[in-house]
């Protein structure tokens, strides 16, 4: 695989950036420019008021719930002072998650980027690169490799919750979610794998200098938003500070249940749920119906 580094920040392309044209609007040219590139930035997506409940929400994730939950993972690189850690479906015991997915405007704004009559909640994702996890970088991936999913509309909104400077943002391959073709999960963790992964699936490709990588700097409360299929990556933590994020992850009206074979993440099937059959549970709530 290509290294994570071998091209500098500055010789990538720019991912396509939006002020929404009100609080629960991206606007046309954002949901444009998110069908033809698989990916956008919306700037100040997520103001105070909420990255302040989001940030209380953390606290009491880390004071109360992340010792013993099985859904949180830490990963430590070789030589790293650090720790990688991430999180999901802390909406089902979190109050705090609870209220930013359920009484914020999250969903209209994001949800609209889809261009959905029905929207459903997949799941909350927290992921801390705390300082000194230079080694974490993630690897190239596509979110729907690791989903019990099927369909189009699943969208990523990854919310930056500290100012990340070019060097350690997320890069992506522009348009790569046009292909249509579903690549094999990856671990997070380089030290660990999936149960029984989809071996029919192909291994993520070499991105080699050919490819149309974009990347931008993040101020707190822009948001990355981009489809489930578009494949993107991102280095370790250089800074002396935390990176963190709050990623909402939502399914629109053309997606169906995966009946799976292996190990899926967010390892949630949901309750009673068919293959090819409507997703609405307890687990992935419909937020929005019209
Ligand atoms: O924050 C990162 O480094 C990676 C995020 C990511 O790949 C994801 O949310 O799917």
């Amino acid at each position: 695989m290509t290294p994570l580094d071998a091209r500098a920040p500055d010789a990538m392309g720019a991912v396509r950036s939006f002020v929404p044209e009100s609080r629960d609007r991206a606007g046309p040219a954002a949901v444009a420019a998110y069908g033809r590139d698989g990916v956008i930035c919306l700037r100040g997506a997520m103001g105070e008021d909420w990255l302040s409940v989001i940030e209380d929400a953390i606290d009491l994730f880390q004071a109360e719930e992340a010792e013993g939950d099985d859904h949180n993972v830490v990963v430590r690189g070789e030589g790293d002072d650090g720790a990688f850690q991430y999180s999901s479906m802390m909406w089902k015991h979190n109050p705090l998650f609870r209220k930013v997915i359920f009484e914020s405007h999250a969903p209209d704004l994001f949800g609209g980027v889809l261009e959905t009559r029905r929207l459903n909640l997949f799941y909350d994702f927290l992921l801390i690169k705390h300082p000194g996890c230079r080694g974490a970088s993630t690897p190239w991936h596509q979110d729907l490799s690791y989903y019990a999913l099927h369909g189009a509309k699943i969208v990523n909104c990854w919310i930056a919750l500290d100012d990340i400077p070019v060097d350690t943002a997320l890069r992506f391959v522009r348009g790569s979610h046009r292909s249509g073709e579903v690549f094999r999960s990856v671990h997070f963790d380089p030290g660990r794998s999936y149960d029984g992964p989809m071996e029919e699936r192909r291994p993520p490709p070499d991105f080699d200098g050919e490819a149309d990588i974009v990347t931008c700097a993040m101020d707190r409360g822009d948001a990355l938003v981009w489809n489930a299929r578009t494949f993107h990556s991102a280095p370790g933590n250089h800074l002396a500070r935390r990176r963190a994020a709050l990623s909402l992850n939502f399914a629109g009206d053309d997606v169906t249940y995966f009946d799976m074979p292996g190990e899926s993440d967010p390892p949630d099937r949901g309750e009673g749920l068919v293959e090819g059959g409507p997703i609405t549970c307890e687990t992935f709530p419909l937020l929005r119906s019209r």
